[in-house]
């Protein structure tokens, strides 16, 4: 007899999920520390869960990988957004001045197409990987290039692009706040706003979306992007989105502020987008800072999804940072549970990792209770107010551990006990707080020198 194997995963998948509740009821009743709520159906792969809450999970794509089937396979199980990775560039699209070329990004196209996957079109004007007929020109006749460029390739794919990196990268890094000094920058400080329209022109229906670096937390280039996307909101530019593309590592790592980065611009009335997520590290570390980069898109409604730049650490354009969510053999890694689970809300999925060898760490805690900040400057540094919410049971005791940007440091603590003053700190109730009726909420706080904390704490507790 033949096994149908979708029939057969579903039966495998039903006993554990009934394993799973037997298990959790058990703890309930015996109201030991229980971490995990919500419902045993969270989902299994980056992309249901992330459309669990109406967002896309997206990778970069090469088209010379299509045939590995490795990664052919990871692809059309887990992402539901494809970046072409290089293939939709200047150079790739236009080798030569009104000469198109789009058989790789066309297979990339097709390939999201035939997986049910949405496409981030990326780039259309950008200072890199421009043809050599492009970087021998200037002034109008570059101009011209440029607007023909964005409404040839827009035109071409009218209609199959979810959003378009318009422009990407376009100013300076450091405290200046200036636009880069590039060919494109010299035809005129209008050229941004004019490949904007010529794209809008050209695909009336795709999102338009500002893309680049180094803008992850609040500084002097992210304040210049965030001028330049309120003056074009306030004159009519057609701006849909902004792009943070998140590369970090132990030089450059995830921003305390973050979320609250996302948020201004979210106010401003675009949608944000994470465009090409990668941590450099391993282990804890690094699972950990993803899940808070999964978090603050959660936390905010306008972040409609999140693309890692790559799929396997050996696919990364930097592989020796091994900055990806699986290994270099397709293995799931500690990151990869980790966003998952944060997806999920906190909740394991109730299928086990089906990639052999997949680690099973722990995911971060959460769902029994949820906490939220609230900060004042003081003297110098700052006092933050943490509520403590119970979700739908009542919980006996609590413990939230708030993550400190570097620099900071808690001073003192009250209505809680707390562990270490630095980094991670921890705070547990105190003996007369800990008892929380459900959905009722307690509060405690500090006081610190530095820098006040941004990120959503995660929250612990026993319920009973
Ligand atoms: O540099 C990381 C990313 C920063 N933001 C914009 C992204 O478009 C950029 O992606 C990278 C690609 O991941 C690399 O794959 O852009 C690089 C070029 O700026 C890409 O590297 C190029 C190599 O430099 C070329 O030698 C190579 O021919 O990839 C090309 C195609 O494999």
């Amino acid at each position: 007899m033949t096994l149908d194997p979708a029939r057969h995963r579903g039966r495998r998948t039903s006993r554990l999920r009934g394993v799973v509740l037997t298990v959790a009821a058990g703890t309930v009743a015996v109201g030991a520390a229980l971490t995990l709520s919500g419902t045993a159906d969270a989902a299994t792969t980056l992309g249901a869960s992330a459309a669990a809450s109406g967002r896309y999970f997206g990778t970069a794509v090469a088209a010379y990988k299509l045939s590995d089937a490795t990664y052919l396979g990871i692809l059309n199980t887990e992402f539901t957004m494809v970046t072409p990775e290089n293939e939709m560039k200047w150079d790739a699209t236009e080798p030569a001045q009104n000469s198109f070329s789009y058989t790789n990004a066309d297979r990339i196209v097709s390939q999201a197409t035939s997986m049910g996957a949405r496409v981030r079109g990326h780039a259309l004007a950008w200072h890199q990987q421009q043809p050599s007929w492009v970087q021998s020109l200037s002034g109008t006749a570059l101009r011209n290039a440029m607007l023909n460029h964005v409404t040839q390739v827009a035109t071409h794919y009218r209609g199959q692009i979810y959003a378009w990196d318009v422009v990407n990268e376009a100013f300076a890094d450091g405290g200046s706040g200036a636009r880069r000094d590039s060919n494109l920058q010299q035809t005129g400080n209008d050229w941004i706003e004019a490949a904007f329209r010529a794209a809008r022109a050209a695909d009336p229906n795709a999102k338009l979306c500002y893309n680049d670096y180094n803008t992850d937390g609040q500084n002097a280039k992210s304040n210049a992007v965030y001028a330049m996307v309120q003056d074009f909101k306030s004159r009519g530019v057609p701006i849909d989105c902004v792009g943070f593309q998140s590369h970090f590592n132990a030089q450059s790592p995830v921003p305390s502020d973050y979320q609250a980065n996302l948020q201004r611009f979210a106010d401003l009335g675009v949608e944000v987008q994470i465009t090409e997520l990668d941590i450099e590290g391993s282990g804890t570390a690094q699972a950990d800072s993803y899940a808070r980069v999964t978090q603050a898109c959660l936390n905010v409604t306008a972040c409609k999804g999140i693309t890692v730049w790559g799929i396997r650490d050996s696919d990364s354009w930097r592989a020796s940072g091994t900055p990806l969510l699986f290994d270099g053999n397709g293995t799931k890694k500690q990151a990869y549970t980790s966003v998952l689970t944060t997806l999920n809300g906190g909740t394991e999925p109730s299928t086990p990792p089906s990639t052999p060898g997949s680690p099973s760490t722990p995911p971060p805690s959460g769902g029994a209770c949820t906490a939220t900040l609230s900060n004042n400057a003081w003297n110098g540094g700052f006092v933050t107010t943490v509520k403590v919410t119970a979700g739908s049971s009542a919980l006996s005791g609590w413990s939230v551990t708030v993550t400190l940007p570097s620099g900071a440091a808690v001073t003192s603590a009250w209505n809680s006990q707390s562990s270490g003053t630095t980094g991670a700190v921890r705070f547990a109730n105190a003996s007369y707080n800990g008892r929380v009726t459900a959905g009722g909420s307690t509060e405690f706080g500090f006081q610190g020198t530095g820098t006040a904390p941004s990120i959503v704490p995660a929250c612990t507790a026993s319920l009973g």
